[in-house]
């Protein structure tokens, strides 16, 4: 069972993340760890934080001779932005008269419940857990499930297809295509793109609707569409509640910052048509056995996979700092005032969707190792060969 811890504050000296659970014999390189990271730094519309961050994960444990050992493996990525920040961040001093306390929330973000929560007098220590920074740990820790997985076979991709208005018709066949080749085919198309879209129409349109957002100081947020490809038919499970691969999936998504709706497969299109145009039927053939022409279910029947690609779409909340303020108040005061700004991001829709990829990995490597069992990487290659030849073998027609 692979688990994943973070730590850091965002603008505290580092990130950290501790992996434990991973099987043995897996071939990890820091460049694959930091290629991951520089994915999630991109994006049109992101703030100035990402002018002085290069994020990189120094690699502290659980490998050796480039690969892992099967015990946990610990990883930092330092804040440059830390040096900027020893004083309202300091670990040890008392603060000084020019660390000012926050006391106004911004509206949508975790500043007031976190006040609450926690009883502080000064909302910093909210804004620095709650911060999207965190994101950057979460990638390093995923990257890691992601190459395991890769490595079996199995891929994870996504692509943005809409950041506010700006939304794609539908998807065209370039995705199928794509999808033909695996989904880190459709995310290597994507990534070529400032707004991670494959539709250079709807890109255009998300440019203008990003600097637009800008230019009044404020905010977009949008929609991900995430692809896992080469799962087999067969993992999660219907017998109880927390061994459901669809819930897992779904959670994993809502558990990133501004993440608010989760949708597997259609699944909002679908609730609106009779089971007659929703349901995806079954044939047969001598060639591929069962398949189906309709992926309407998003892979993912009775919550287990069902051999299908994987489509979740995740929908992200506009970024909570503004630049315009909200109507907020001063939590000493009790007096309204403007929301303050944070410096922050226009649009992080496109590195929300790399954190989308990272954060499932470890989902569906659980869900292999509860189906498949097995330490080391060859010793799991040689079930899941046995597993996917024994499914060759059935409902052939
Ligand atoms: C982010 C780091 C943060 C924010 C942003 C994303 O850095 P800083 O607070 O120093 O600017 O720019 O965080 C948010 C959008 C948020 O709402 O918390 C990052 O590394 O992704």
């Amino acid at each position: 069972m692979i688990r994943y811890f973070t730590a850091g504050e965002s603008h505290g000296p580092a990130l950290s993340a501790i992996v434990e659970g991973m099987p043995a014999g897996i071939f990890v390189t820091p460049e694959e760890i930091n290629k991951q990271l520089a994915r999630r730094q991109q994006g049109h519309g992101r703030g100035g934080r990402m002018k002085i961050e290069t994020d990189k994960a120094e690699i502290l444990s659980g490998i050796r001779f480039g690969k892992t050992i099967g015990s946990p493996i610990s990883m930092v990525i330092r804040n440059r932005d830390w040096e900027n920040w020893t004083t309202t961040m300091s670990q040890f001093e008392k603060p000084d008269k020019t660390c000012a306390k926050i006391t106004i929330p911004r509206p949508g973000h975790a500043d007031l419940a976190g006040r609450i929560k926690y009883g502080f007098d000064d909302i910093r220590p909210v804004i620095e857990r709650s911060s999207a920074r965190e994101t950057a740990a979460r990638v390093a820790a995923g990257t890691l499930s992601r190459v395991f997985l890769k490595a079996l076979g199995i891929e994870i991709g996504s692509y943005i297809s809409a950041i506010g208005s700006a939304a794609e018709s539908s998807p065209d066949k370039q995705l199928a295509l794509l999808l033909r080749e695996g989904a880190e085919a459709v995310a290597t198309q994507a990534d070529l793109s400032p707004v991670r879209m494959l539709q250079k129409t709807t890109e255009a349109q998300a440019l203008a609707a990003i600097d637009a957002a800008s230019e009044r100081g404020d905010t977009l947020g949008g929609i991900i569409e995430i692809f896992i490809t080469g799962v087999p038919p067969g993992f999660g499970s219907y017998v109880q509640h927390d061994r459901r691969l669809d819930a897992a999936l779904a959670a994993a998504i809502i558990s990133i910052q501004a993440i608010k709706g989760v949708e597997i497969g259609t699944a909002f299109e679908n609730a609106g048509k009779p089971g007659s145009e929703v349901h995806d039927e079954f044939y047969l053939s001598r060639e591929e056995g069962v398949f189906r022409k309709t992926n309407r279910s998003g892979g993912l029947e009775g919550s287990m996979s069902s051999g299908q690609t994987i489509h979740l779409r995740a929908a992200m909340k506009p970024i909570s700092s503004l630049v315009t303020p909200l109507q907020s108040f001063d939590i000493e005061t009790l007096q309204p005032t403007p929301s303050r700004f944070e410096r922050s991001d226009t649009c992080a829709v496109p590195a929300a969707g790399v954190v989308t990829e990272a954060v499932l990995a470890p989902v569906i490597a659980n869900a292999l190792l509860e189906k498949l069992g097995g330490d080391h990487l060859d010793e799991i290659r040689q079930r899941l060969d046995l597993y996917r030849e024994n499914l060759r073998k059935t409902f052939r027609a």
